[in-house]
């Protein structure tokens, strides 16, 4: 028997990361037990630790399984997954990975947006398929210089307003409140900023409390011809709104990277001028070896009793 503290891994990671914390922890691998319940029950008084994604989080009936957990780690920055009511019940101390990933994310979000501007799939697959030796492509939208509404203009969605300020875009924002420090417009919810813009480009954070916030009302206000980005969380968006604005070309295009069940998603999203990616925004080698280093950074600080690095509040 290992006298390493058990750590329970609730969704697979990348292999060097498994390797490094096996170096300090006994990994539970609950994502290839058979059964979660009997897996529980087996292994859940030795968990010390936990190890989840931003996807997957944890919730209280599987933390009430875990006695002696002293730690949530998550690999992502959102944590709309995690039970926090039940982790600050217990007083266990959630940490995620910030700041890593930042610019990964705000890079998708930009590339969704050429993506599904310039029909860039669409693009690829003309040469790919031999319709460019018979006609032209047919003609797309221009991304420079068009008015851009970011929803949630935090760490995020600052970075893709610093890229698109050198596509020269005029922009503005809804959010709880404005920020001080930023030239751009502020608007008091997406209603507010939709008619605004030609562009919406979603960076909120998930959770309760942006549940829903894009409102059928909100995509309904936006001018035709208007594209639509989400690299935040489905659930901050009324899908089924975004997908008749998309199905009736009341909204020009969409390029999106997150959705309610993934990766179960809405099969009425696979249209011709959507752009999908399957929630990898974050996903360079780059900043997902960042992501792990400080997944793991924490779970050792945790089980060395030294300060975490990146706790939640
Ligand atoms: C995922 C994310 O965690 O950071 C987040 O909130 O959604 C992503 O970075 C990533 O896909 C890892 O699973």
């Amino acid at each position: 028997m290992s006298d390493k503290p058990g750590l329970l891994v609730m969704a697979l990671l990348p292999q060097r990361d498994l390797d490094a914390m096996a170096a300090r922890f006994t990994l539970l691998k609950l994502y290839e037990a058979p059964e979660t319940a009997a897996f529980l029950a087996e292994h859940g008084a030795s968990v010390r630790a936990v190890a989840t994604k931003g996807e997957n989080g944890i919730d209280a009936a599987t933390l009430a399984q875990l006695p002696h957990c002293g730690i949530v780690g998550c690999y992502g920055v959102g944590v709309d997954a995690i039970d926090q009511t039940a982790t600050r019940a217990r007083g266990i101390p959630v940490t995620n990975t910030p700041d890593v990933l930042t610019e990964e994310v705000a890079d998708m979000a930009m590339a969704l947006l050429l993506a599904a501007a310039r029909r860039i799939p669409a693009g690829d697959a003309w040469v790919r398929n031999g319709d460019w030796k018979r006609a032209s492509m047919p003609l797309t939208t221009r991304v420079y210089g068009k008015r851009l509404g970011i929803v949630g203009l935090g760490n995020i969605g600052r970075a893709v307003a610093r890229r698109a300020e050198a596509f020269r875009m005029p922009i503005s924002y809804s959010g709880r409140t404005p920020k001080a420090d930023v030239p751009y417009a502020y608007y008091p919810s997406p209603e507010a900023l939709a008619p605004h813009v030609d562009v919406m480009l979603v960076c909120a954070m998930g959770g309760a409390t942006t549940r829903g916030l894009v409102t059928a009302a909100a995509i309904g206000a936006l001018r035709p011809g208007a594209i639509f980005v989400n690299v935040s969380r489905g659930t901050v968006v009324d899908e089924a709104a975004l997908l008749a604005a998309l199905n009736s070309g009341a909204i020009a295009a969409a390029g999106l990277d997150v959705f309610l069940n993934e990766p179960d998603i809405d099969p009425g999203f696979l249209l011709p001028h959507v752009v999908l990616q399957p929630h990898n925004a974050s996903g360079t080698i780059e900043t997902r070896n960042a992501m792990g280093d400080l997944l793991l950074a924490n779970l050792e600080a945790h089980i060395d009793g030294k300060p975490l690095l990146t706790p939640l509040p």
